[in-house]
């Protein structure tokens, strides 16, 4: 593997492997290697998630990162990413999030995407959305191996875009049988009090147009997407820690509520 100012891509995710199991954030890799570029981030993240399949853990899928407003705000970075969902982060729909196998959680809403098909690039909204079996609304639970949740770019591909766990709500859709996933609005609740709304069209205009983003970028890699991936697609709205006892619920225009609490 190449080096990148003294640090390679095995020896990024062999830290970051260790930050997870520990349960200890560590630095920003960017901040002592200030040329650790993207190319060598995607390879940390690989074989990140590589010691995940390597454990006995199943492929799943993609997670979107950073591709609403809403989100680049909130972190400071403004370019999208992409991340590797694997069967451990899976959670079941009604299950706390349990603190102590986090660092520091937070929770997002999302919209996710189960293929029915391959998508074949050039990949379109039509043809995102042609290919997708069905929508749900869904939860990102983010725990950061970062202090502070403070990363750059290029950091947090090598984190697998702060992948953690993942919720599913308990309604899922054909496109074809939602009004207009532009306008899937979205309610969070934090402790019952309405804390932001914001409606699908939030991730890149279309929520579809950033698993068509993903689907042109893995295929500059030499990668599809795939019959039977679930793509989560990025955060609607901003991110919301979460605390024992705390309750984030998330209301989806016609695919239901996820409510999350820490425990
Ligand atoms: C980085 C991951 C971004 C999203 O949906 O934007 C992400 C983070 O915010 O920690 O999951
Ligand atoms: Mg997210």
């Amino acid at each position: 593997m190449t080096a990148s100012n003294g640090i390679s891509a095995s020896e990024i995710a062999d830290e970051l492997v260790a930050a997870e199991r520990e349960r200890k954030a560590i630095a920003q890799f960017s901040d002592n290697h200030p040329d650790f570029d993207l190319d060598t981030a995607y390879r940390a993240q690989q074989a990140f998630v590589q010691a995940k399949l390597d454990a006995g853990e199943r492929f799943v899928g993609y997670k979107l990162g950073l591709t609403s407003k809403n989100k680049q705000r909130a972190m400071g970075v403004d370019a999208p990413l992409y991340g590797r969902v694997t069967s451990g982060m899976v959670a079941t729909y009604g299950d706390p999030i349990r603190l102590d196998r986090f660092i520091h959680p937070r929770v997002e809403s999302e919209i996710a995407f189960l293929l029915a098909r391959d998508i074949e690039p050039p990949a379109t909204v039509t043809s995102v959305l042609a290919a997708t079996e069905v929508v749900f609304g869904a939860v990102d639970v983010l725990d950061s191996r970062y202090e502070g949740f403070r990363f750059t770019l290029t950091d947090v591909v090598a984190d697998n875009a702060s992948a953690g766990a993942f919720y599913l709500g308990p309604i899922n859709r054909r496109p074809a049988d939602l009004e207009d996933l532009r306008l899937l609005g979205c309610v969070v609740r934090v402790g019952g009090e309405v804390a932001m709304t914001a409606a699908g069209a939030a991730v890149m205009g279309h929520p579809a147009a950033s698993v068509a983003w993903l689907a042109n970028q893995l295929a500059d890699e030499g990668e599809r997407l795939r019959a039977g991936q679930l793509v989560f697609s990025g955060g609607v709205t901003a991110p919301v820690a979460v605390v024992a006892g705390g309750s984030v619920a998330f209301e989806f225009d016609g695919l239901g509520t996820i409510e999350v609490y820490g425990a």
